[in-house]
């Protein structure tokens, strides 16, 4: 088989994804690559998307940024997305006979800032369905297992349907965003992680540029935040979806809301992620 890894993903991280449904792989993706990706994000910031949003801005002005799907207008985004090792390494630890790109995601925060992503799980947010999806969350700057994304390991198979935060509702910009609003079905409260962490063994890892945190679209994760004074957090994050994942549009809304894209590009709920928007990039 082609492979454009620089290192082959072994059995153990395999198994790890499988039965965490987290793993950290060092060393994925070489200087350039972390190189282009930097420079797309600069891009990407001089010209936001209409999802861009500021999340949270604190009193001293630290905020964290995030954007999505801007890969159709950012030609470094593309780049990694069809030719990075990226791809594959879902693929072979999703065990998938093929992968479709779903979509790109970036959180930046400013030096200092203390805001943490709540804990989530994904995959309830999304326009579609599915157990074999992935995200790989990449730092484009070192980062302390304490800043880090943390993940419950296991919880990608927890049975329940969990309430989940409304994304929407963190926006001191008043702008107008997507919701996935929880509230008003009888779902059960998201365990309190923070509470608890003898109980919930979040793991999260120190990481440099290179580095990724591979995670199922179902495992809970969060906490990302609490930054020292002078050191900032670049994210760049990729979704990805494997065999069983089907279009869906969820009853309480979504975050990214991407039924409308999906809609004027003929995909119907049901359907295998396709077209030009969702390109298959990775077949065994
Ligand atoms: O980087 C972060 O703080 C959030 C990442 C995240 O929650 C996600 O990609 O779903």
């Amino acid at each position: 088989m082609n492979s454009n890894l620089p290192h082959p993903v072994t059995q153990a991280e395999i198994d790890t994804f499988d039965q965490d449904g987290v793993v950290m792989i060092e060393g994925m993706f070489d200087a350039d690559w972390i190189a282009l990706l930097d420079k797309g994000l600069s891009d990407s910031r001089d010209d936001p998307t209409d999802r861009s949003r500021v999340w949270d801005r604190d009193e001293a002005g630290r905020e964290v940024y995030y954007d999505s799907q801007a890969w159709t207008r950012v030609p470094a985004y593309r780049d990694f997305i069809f030719n990075s090792p990226c791809a594959e390494l879902a693929g072979q630890l999703m065990g998938s006979s093929a992968v479709n790109f779903f979509f790109d995601a970036v959180f930046c925060r400013s030096p200092g800032t203390q805001f943490r992503t709540p804990w989530h799980q994904d995959e309830p947010y999304w326009s579609v369905k599915g157990f074999e999806t992935c995200s790989v969350w990449m730092p484009l700057v070192p980062v302390s297992a304490e800043s880090a994304l943390g993940v419950v390991p296991g919880s990608h198979r927890w049975a329940e349907a969990f309430r989940q935060q409304d994304f929407g509702a963190f926006n001191p910009d008043g702008d107008e965003v997507p919701h996935a609003d929880f509230s008003q079905f009888d779902l059960e409260p998201l365990p309190d992680i923070d509470g608890d962490p003898e109980r919930y063994k979040p793991v999260s890892f120190d990481m440099k540029p290179g580095d990724c945190l591979v995670f199922n679209g179902r495992s809970i994760h969060g906490g990302s935040g609490c930054l020292p004074v002078d050191q900032d957090l670049r994210v760049f994050n990729t979704k990805w979806c494997g065999d069983d994942v089907r279009v869906d549009f969820r009853p309480w809304g979504m975050d990214p809301d991407h039924r409308d894209v999906m809609t004027k590009a003929g995909l119907v709920p049901g359907d295998r992620l396709g077209t030009a928007l969702y390109p298959e990039i990775w077949r065994r």
